[in-house]
């Protein structure tokens, strides 16, 4: 198992063995399987890059609750608008478990939602696409959901135990989300014509950046080595694309939608679908702050983080009070 890069003009990781000390011992119980509590003994970089992880996770699922909340006023019908409203209060409560899980590593609330409104921390790619038609709604249960899932199940045996264990609450709402969100395309794929085209419309703008929500190729892929060798990442990304390109486009046949790739193949000897190739370049102009709504969502995190600033001054006026009393 591998540990820590060695500058050997090669890049590679060290082994346990190469290491010493607490180190070695730290990637001995990684290799044996054992978790990582808060307050164990961990290399400064394992800290960083859960904090950078977990915090980029939380700060996705907080702006993440921006493209569906769109619609929540608009849905068809009672039961979509109580389904939905769930579904954005749920993605709300992962980001709260999820900075609290960041705390145990020592960093700040405050100091992570700073790094967010200030743009120096990153969220997920998907949640900079805009929300054109209640199908975009059906769209991201379905493959937004859908790709968090496939993601998401390894982390809850990830080597860091207050990580691990927020996410499997987590995977279970996401479960659930994904069902709505395939039910509402069913239903839509289903309907009138004009039912039918915007399901397919949705499906078209969503499936390429749904794909690449996996993060860059296992070749581009900066952390990739080192969270694997930690166990923070027990799949690279490709594998995880893969699955999630396996699972979703025989879905996409049995309510008869799309997938946009006219490359798109089954190989019969391997059993997975092949696609065509996917553009990193947008991928890599929205990372960096040039996608569709990108400025958009930052503005009404801070709008938000503002209006809210009352709630807080109350709430800690009152707990001030609380114990001052006791
Ligand atoms: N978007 O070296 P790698 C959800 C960055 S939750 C933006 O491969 P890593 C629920 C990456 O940070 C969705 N940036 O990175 C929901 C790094 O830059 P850095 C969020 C991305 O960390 C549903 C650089 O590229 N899920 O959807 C993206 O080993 C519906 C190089 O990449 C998680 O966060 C991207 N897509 O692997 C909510 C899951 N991909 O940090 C509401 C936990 C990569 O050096 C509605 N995170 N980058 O500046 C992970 O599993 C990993 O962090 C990966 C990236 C797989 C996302």
């Amino acid at each position: 198992m591998y540990a820590q890069m060695v500058d050997t003009g090669v890049e590679r990781l060290r082994t346990a063995q190469e290491l010493e000390g607490d180190e070695r011992a730290f990637q001995e119980r990684i290799d044996a399987g054992v978790r990582i509590e808060p307050q164990d003994w961990m290399p400064e970089t394992y800290r960083k890059t859960l904090v950078r992880q977990i915090s980029q996770h939380a700060h996705s699922e907080i702006v993440g609750m921006l493209p569906e909340g769109n619609w929540i006023t608009r849905a068809p019908s009672l039961q979509r608008k109580a389904t939905l409203l769930a579904k954005v209060q749920d993605e709300g409560g992962h980001g709260l478990y999820l900075y609290a899980a960041a705390e145990t590593l020592g960093v700040s609330r405050d100091d992570l939602i700073e790094a967010l409104h200030s743009g120096k921390a990153k969220y997920s790619s998907i949640f900079n696409y805009p929300t054109l038609t209640w199908a975009d709604i059906g769209a991201i249960g379905w493959l937004v959901d859908g790709a968090a899932i496939i993601n998401q199940i390894p982390l809850c045996r990830c080597s860091y135990g207050p990580y691990g264990r927020a996410m499997v609450r987590v995977c279970k709402e996401e479960s659930f989300h994904q069902r709505q969100g395939f039910d509402i395309m069913a239903k839509l794929a289903a309907g009138t014509q004009a039912q039918k085209r915007m399901a397919q419309d949705a499906l078209n703008r969503w499936w390429w950046p749904a794909v690449m929500m996996f993060g860059p190729p296992d070749g581009e892929s900066v952390h990739g080595a080192q969270s694997a060798a930690w166990k923070i990442k027990l799949h690279g990304n490709d594998d995880l694309r893969q699955k999630f390109i396996d699972q979703t486009v025989p879905q996409a046949d049995l309510i008869g939608l799309t997938i946009p790739d006219p490359a798109l193949s089954l190989n019969a000897e391997t059993g997975h679908h092949e696609i065509g190739p996917i553009d990193w370049d947008e991928f890599y102009r929205v990372v960096k702050g040039d996608g569709p709504c990108n400025r958009e969502r930052l503005a009404t995190r801070v709008e938000a983080w503002e209006k809210g600033a009352w709630v807080r001054e109350a709430a800690m006026a009152h707990a001030m009070k609380q114990r001052n009393a006791a």
